[in-house]
């Protein structure tokens, strides 16, 4: 189903049920692929605790945190072998939702973070700074359990906006809201497990 877009701040776009269900089955076998290959990883803040989610990654840079504090790393932590590719047409799907939400003529993104949420799992409030590339969107897209998200300002204090995000819904971050708070509040307890593929050039 698709619905009407609502005003949002500019350089945010949100598209309930973009994503079909035949390109979610694909997306997720995709994602079973690599994660067979890699494994879901537990990242830990700097203080070593844990965060509320598991993740692998895809590309040549993967997003991850441990003791060391976050940052992208071309190897996994565990394996040290280089991330599995981006599938290309995944890429490709990701350069059309850049293009169709922001009007971005090339988005070629170096990393695909996979986040994996069980029931009740959350992500604290934050913003993506990780990336040496501000200048490129983030194409972020929902796949299984329902989440609510919340989007925010670039001050933290900024009032937040609650959205419902489902499987196959695809948002768009760029522009002057590249680097504005996020999080996940709660993954809904009922539906399995959530993935959040999320699209970045890391490196210019
Ligand atoms: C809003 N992941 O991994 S994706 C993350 O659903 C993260 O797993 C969430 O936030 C998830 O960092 C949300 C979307 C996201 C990515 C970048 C953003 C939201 C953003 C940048 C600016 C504002
Ligand atoms: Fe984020």
């Amino acid at each position: 189903m698709f619905s009407a877009p609502a005003p949002l701040p500019s350089g945010l776009w949100v598209r309930h049920g973009r994503i079909d269900p035949e390109t979610q089955d694909a997306l997720l076998k995709e994602i079973h692929k690599i994660v067979a290959e890699t494994t879901l990883l537990q990242p830990t803040m700097s203080n070593g605790r844990a965060l509320r989610l598991k993740l692998t990654n895809a590309g040549r840079w993967g997003w991850w945190s441990d003791r060391s504090g976050y940052r992208y790393v071309d190897r996994h932590p565990q394996t040290h072998k280089p991330w599995p590719p981006i599938p290309l047409w995944v890429k490709t799907l990701a350069g059309q939702l850049a293009n169709e939400a922001l009007g971005v003529e090339r988005f070629d993104p170096d990393s695909m973070l996979i986040n994996c949420y069980q029931g009740g799992d959350s992500l604290g409030l934050h913003r993506d700074d990780t990336e040496d590339d501000r200048t490129s969107p983030i194409v972020s897209i929902s796949l299984g359990a329902t989440c609510v998200f919340a989007f925010g300002g670039l001050d933290k204090k900024d009032p937040r906006r609650d959205f419902t995000l489902r499987s196959g819904d695809v948002v768009v971050f760029g522009g002057p809201m590249r680097l504005a708070y996020h999080e996940v509040k709660k993954v809904h307890e009922y539906d399995g497990v959530r993935y959040n593929l999320t699209l970045r050039r890391a490196k210019p």
